[in-house]
């Protein structure tokens, strides 16, 4: 793959919390696969690699386009950066499992989503490519993840109502804090909103 890199510097874009409107809608389709494009990815992983975080869908920054990024990568492996552009899934394996998700739209809440093991990805590259990949482990949670995104479906859907509501209402309050600039504990800023 092409060095994801361009002259003028990356930018990190604040990432939207929930419950935003952007955040239920399904995105569309890439079909330029040019500079901006390059320019979006490379903002969004730099945005992922600041938060941090180990994913990240372009809804999140507010761009309803099906691109997602992903390193999950371990502290002791050198770093993959990965940019996905309509992010399909081929395969899914029979076996589930349990893992404790978060989300960087609903900092500080984490809560156990059960969902295949293994997954075979299709997508296209930022050089337009088709490519296909078997992932597993935290990548093939973080891929299911991430394309949940772009089809306007966070982690909490999987939860019961009682709980989904008990977040919503806490992000609420933590969105009108940020408007106000009222300092919150865990020190988020108002850019997110
Ligand atoms: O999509 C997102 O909101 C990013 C999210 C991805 C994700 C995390 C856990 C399970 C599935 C998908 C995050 O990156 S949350 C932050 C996080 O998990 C993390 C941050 C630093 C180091 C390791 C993990
Ligand atoms: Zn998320």
């Amino acid at each position: 793959m092409r060095p994801l890199a361009y002259i003028g510097g990356m930018s990190i874009r604040p990432i939207l919390l929930h419950p935003d409107p952007r955040l239920k809608a399904v995105a569309k389709p890439v079909t330029a696969f040019d500079e901006s494009l390059r320019r979006l990815a490379e903002d969004m992983l730099e945005t992922m690699y600041e938060a941090p975080g180990i994913g990240l869908a372009a809804p999140q920054v507010g761009v309803m386009s099906r691109l997602i990024v992903m390193d999950c990568s371990r502290d002791d492996e050198p770093r993959r950066p990965l940019a996905l552009a309509n992010p399909e899934i081929a395969w899914r394996s029979e076996e589930t499992g349990p893992y404790e998700e978060g989300c960087l739209s609903i900092p500080d809440h984490f809560a156990e989503v059960v969902r295949p093991k293994a997954v075979e990805v299709t997508w296209i590259d930022l050089e337009g490519k088709a490519q296909r990949e078997r992932f597993e482990g935290l990548w093939a949670v973080c891929v299911q993840h991430e394309i949940d995104h772009l089809n306007g479906k966070l982690f909490i859907d999987y939860l019961g109502t009682i709980k989904r509501g008990v977040i919503t209402r806490k992000m609420e309050k933590l969105k009108r804090d940020l408007a106000r600039e009222k300092p919150h504990p865990k020190g988020h800023e108002a850019a997110q909103l």
